[in-house]
């Protein structure tokens, strides 16, 4: 994409949309530093990976879906829960584990699913949701839509033997599927080139499945990206891969210290690379909107999150006969 093209893509957006696209972005960012504030004061126990950092792959990738598509990714969910149109206290209660939870309380920070908005999860064991997502992309071909499943993994998921299988079916089947892969640079602890081979957007090409690296610190780049994708998808019946190039500030979950980068190089992308800052900087500087009112839409959204805690913490525990509800039965 050259930059008078983007230039071109940034006009289609009017200023309130992009002002809606920056509360949405803070709503991630917000959401997930007070994640991590509850995690340490014990509110939160388990597993708990946080999406701060990667904002613009989440805003700029829904911006440009449409209605009835499908959205699946990994653990790293809080943040595509809300994308996805839940709301803050359901997924705030299931962080805390409330019966008022997004999964009753019962799924946690890994497993929080709405299917009735299209979000099939938060899954735990690293790139099982790559042939799930291919599933869900082969309904919409049987139903003959217009959708896609957008089926988001990880540079270390990247490696997975199940991810070439499904994308071996999803190009001799001509699915429907966006596979957005989110390079943050590292797996739990290994930076993404000690252990990957190549380049992750081409890694479907044996199977004849093409694909692109974008700035997924740009939201404009990668609602781009997207748009176009989705239109390749459905227009040639063609899988097609997008690789993300993000950066996670957190370490991998809350139990790393992140030992294995520099300061200096989590400083050099929050300075340099931050999504938030790149919006705000384009609404004030490209569109006029007065700082104030960008200050007043964060108010707002810690107002929302602090109610929204408050519901999560005031709520109930799920009842024990929860213990033997929603599973599989014998
Ligand atoms: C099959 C499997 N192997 C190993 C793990 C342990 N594990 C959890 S997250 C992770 C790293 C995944 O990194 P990446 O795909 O880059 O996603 P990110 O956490 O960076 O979003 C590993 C190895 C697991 N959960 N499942
Ligand atoms: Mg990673």
């Amino acid at each position: 994409m050259n930059a008078q093209n983007i230039e071109q893509f940034k006009s289609e957006y009017s200023t309130e949309q992009l002002i809606e696209v920056y509360r949405q972005m803070l709503r991630f960012r917000r959401m997930s530093e007070k994640t991590a504030q509850m995690y340490q004061q014990g509110l939160i126990g388990g597993f708990c990976h946080l999406y701060t950092g990667q904002e613009a792959v989440l805003a700029g990738t829904f911006a440009e879906c449409e209605k009835g598509d499908d959205h699946i990714t990994s653990y790293r969910c809080h943040a595509h829960a809300l994308a996805c149109g839940v709301d803050e206290k359901e997924v705030l209660a299931e962080l805390t584990g409330r019966a008022t939870g997004i999964s009753k309380g019962k799924g946690g920070s890994m497993h929080m699913f709405a299917p009735d908005k299209g979000y099939w999860g938060g899954h735990g064991i690293v790139g099982a949701q790559v042939p799930l997502g291919t599933g869900m992309a082969f309904y919409h071909k049987y139903m003959g839509n217009q959708n896609i499943c957008v089926t988001s993994y990880g540079d270390g998921a990247a490696n997975q033997g199940q991810i070439f299988e499904a994308m071996n079916m999803a190009s001799l089947w001509g699915l429907p599927v966006l596979y957005v892969v989110e390079n943050n640079v590292y797996g739990m602890g290994t930076a993404a080139k000690r252990v990957c081979a190549g380049e992750l957007h081409q890694r479907g090409a044996a199977f004849g499945i093409e694909g692109e690296k974008v700035d997924g610190q740009d939201f404009f780049t990668v609602a781009e990206a997207v748009k176009r994708a989705r239109k390749y998808i459905l227009e040639n019946k063609r899988p097609y891969i997008i690789e993300m190039d993000t950066y996670r500030y957190r370490g991998h979950s809350m139990s790393d210290p992140a030992k294995y980068r520099s300061k200096e190089e989590v400083q050099a992308v929050k300075e340099n690379r931050d999504p938030l800052i790149r919006i705000y900087d384009c609404l004030v500087d490209e569109r006029g909107v007065k700082e104030s009112e960008l200050k007043e839409i964060d108010n707002i959204v810690k107002a929302n999150l602090k109610e929204s805690v408050d519901f999560a913490v005031n709520s109930p525990l799920p009842d024990a006969a929860e213990l033997m509800t929603d599973i599989m039965p014998k």
